[in-house]
């Protein structure tokens, strides 16, 4: 293999708390990046997780932003982004998708397919990638497994292919069946789930596998088993990778069941990078300059370094250290010196990456969000999505003095694109900047990383604003004319970045002047 063919880089997508986190952190225990997995539990006083590593992740328990882990596993090169799963954080997610050239959707066996899964399942569809499907917490009650594997097709319209089958459900769970290689594999507890489960395995004759389950579960497991052969289609590599077939694996992320029989299952069926559009034309990955975009910036991993990360996806040509690439949107070249390769908040200097890599850049304040890094000035990305944010609020500093880290500390969460900063025309600037978001733990986040990392205590002022609409230079101008009645609190104004807009205080009053401006273009984006 060259070390494009053994690049893999994939992201665990999924509905908040169905177990991504846990997953990854067993992916990595069996991977051999880790060899003792943390504990995420509700209320998680225990070792982190690897990948949820920032404080507000750690004492919530939730994962708020997605994280980018490399490893080694026999012979491949893995790049593993573990995202949230939160609708507040879903423009990170959305943007991770864009890095990723396959993901793995995780299920609660319990409660099936939920709502935020099934958009970001959308939206991995849209991109055609492939998607890999484990079912999770087969420990717990679950739904029947004939009925997890029926909603893929019913409500995603995906074709299931299990690849292995569980046996026993709940407390009974003691294993799974590895359909393709026709061997049962027992697994055992581990206390916490620390240590890989030690497994046996056995054919499907073997008396150990009624011996190991329950009467009812062996009864069951054996004609489902049956079931699934005779209704069986054949397995299509062709479908997974345009992304119409998933390979089904079952087991439990919280007690290493099942989880090298999904590591192995994905790298076996899954495929290297593949080229991404420019201008409409695909980038060949060997071709021979250098190119990547950035899909993420993170500031203050490393509470000891103040910096800022970019993350890039290489997607073509081979990265190295030191080179010259052009400053997007310029004519100018810079150096990218600082580059490593990220295991969640570690990182560790890159030389050179290929195709598929993750790379955090850090040293560079001129980055944003989309841009293309290369050395070819003709190749450009466009990649990330945008969204409407979709509340709002003013963010008020209480302490004058205190003017200058709270503006820093602003403009990082800016720049990392957790909120977007408005202004309202006729509006007196005081200390207290609007903000938009997608989601209201968007300002939580905000909130806490401006104190727990610029010493800057805000408060959350309501404003009466509920939709903001991009318009036009001239209908501004229009609409700024003392004779037009907008409607009562309807206001107009500019994003940060100068583009004019205006804003509505209620979906009514959206409506109202749409009746009255039908001339006037309201976009959703810039
Ligand atoms: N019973 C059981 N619990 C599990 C299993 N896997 C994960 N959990 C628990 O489910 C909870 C959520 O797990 P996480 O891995 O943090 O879930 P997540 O999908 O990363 O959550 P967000 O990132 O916040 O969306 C934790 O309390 C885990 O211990 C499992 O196989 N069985
Ligand atoms: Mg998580």
């Amino acid at each position: 293999m060259n070390e494009i063919e053994r690049r893999r880089t994939f992201a665990i997508i999924s509905h908040p708390d169905a177990g991504k986190t846990t997953l990854t952190e067993k992916l990595l225990l069996y991977g051999g990046a880790l060899h003792l997995a943390g504990t995420v539990t509700a209320r998680k006083q225990q070792r982190a997780t690897a990948s949820d590593w920032m404080e507000l992740e750690k004492k919530r328990g939730i994962s708020i932003s997605s994280t980018v882990l490399q490893f080694d596993y026999q012979g491949y090169k893995i790049n593993l982004l573990d995202t949230p799963g939160h609708k507040d954080f879903s423009e990170d997610t959305y943007r991770v998708l864009t890095a990723v050239d396959a993901a793995i959707m995780v299920i609660d066996a319990g409660k099936g397919i939920e709502a935020q899964t099934l958009k970001l399942f959308e939206v991995c569809r849209r991109r055609h990638i492939p998607i890999f499907t484990f079912m999770n917490k087969m420990d717990r009650p679950s739904m029947e497994p004939l009925e997890l594997i029926d909603q893929l097709e019913k409500v995603l319209g995906l074709k299931p292919y299990p690849v292995n089958w569980p046996m026993g459900n709940g407390i009974d769970f003691k294993g799974v069946y590895d359909r393709v290689n026709k061997k049962a594999h027992f697994f055992e507890r581990t206390p916490g789930g620390a240590y890989i489960a030690p497994v046996e395995t056995a054919g499907i004759d073997d008396p150990m596998i009624k011996e190991k389950l329950d009467a009812r579960s062996y009864a069951n497991f054996m004609e489902e088993a049956e079931m699934l052969d005779m209704a069986g289609t054949g397995y299509s590599q062709e479908e997974v990778l345009k992304g119409e077939t998933t390979p089904v694996f079952f087991g439990s992320a919280v007690n290493n069941f099942g989880i090298q029989l999904m590591l192995d299952g994905f790298i076996s069926r899954s495929v290297p990078p593949a080229p991404r559009m420019s201008k409409g034309q695909p980038v060949p990955t060997d071709s021979p300059f250098f190119s990547g975009f950035i899909f993420k910036i993170q500031g203050n991993m490393n509470p000891r370094h103040r910096d800022k990360v970019a993350f890039i996806r290489v997607c073509s040509g081979k990265f190295t250290r030191d080179m010259t690439v052009n400053m997007p949107g310029t004519d100018k070249k810079i150096r990218l010196s600082n580059s490593n390769k990220l295991f969640g908040q570690e990182r560790e200097t890159v030389d050179e990456a290929y195709p598929g890599d993750i790379v955090g850049i850090t040293g560079h304040q001129d980055f944003h969000i989309g841009d293309t890094l290369t050395e070819n000035p003709d190749i450009e990305y466009h990649e990330i999505p945008r969204f409407p944010p979709e509340c709002f609020t003013y963010l008020y500093n209480p302490s004058p003095s205190k003017f200058k880290p709270f503006r820093d500390g602003l403009n990082q969460l800016i720049l990392e694109g957790i909120v977007q900063q408005f202004t309202i025309d006729k509006e007196s600037q005081t200390s207290s900047p609007l903000l938009g978001a997608v989601g209201p733990l968007q300002f939580e986040v905000t909130q806490y990383r401006l104190e727990s990392e610029y010493g800057i205590e805000t408060k959350l002022e309501s404003c009466p604003i509920e939709f903001v609409r991009w318009i036009s230079e001239e209908d501004k101008e229009k609409l700024a004319a003392p004779d037009a009645h907008l409607g009562s609190n309807v206001k107009l104004g500019a994003d940060g970045a100068g583009h004019p807009v205006i804003f509505f205080p209620s979906k009514w009053a959206m409506r109202y002047f749409s009746e009255n401006f039908k001339d006037v273009e309201l976009r959703e984006l810039p």
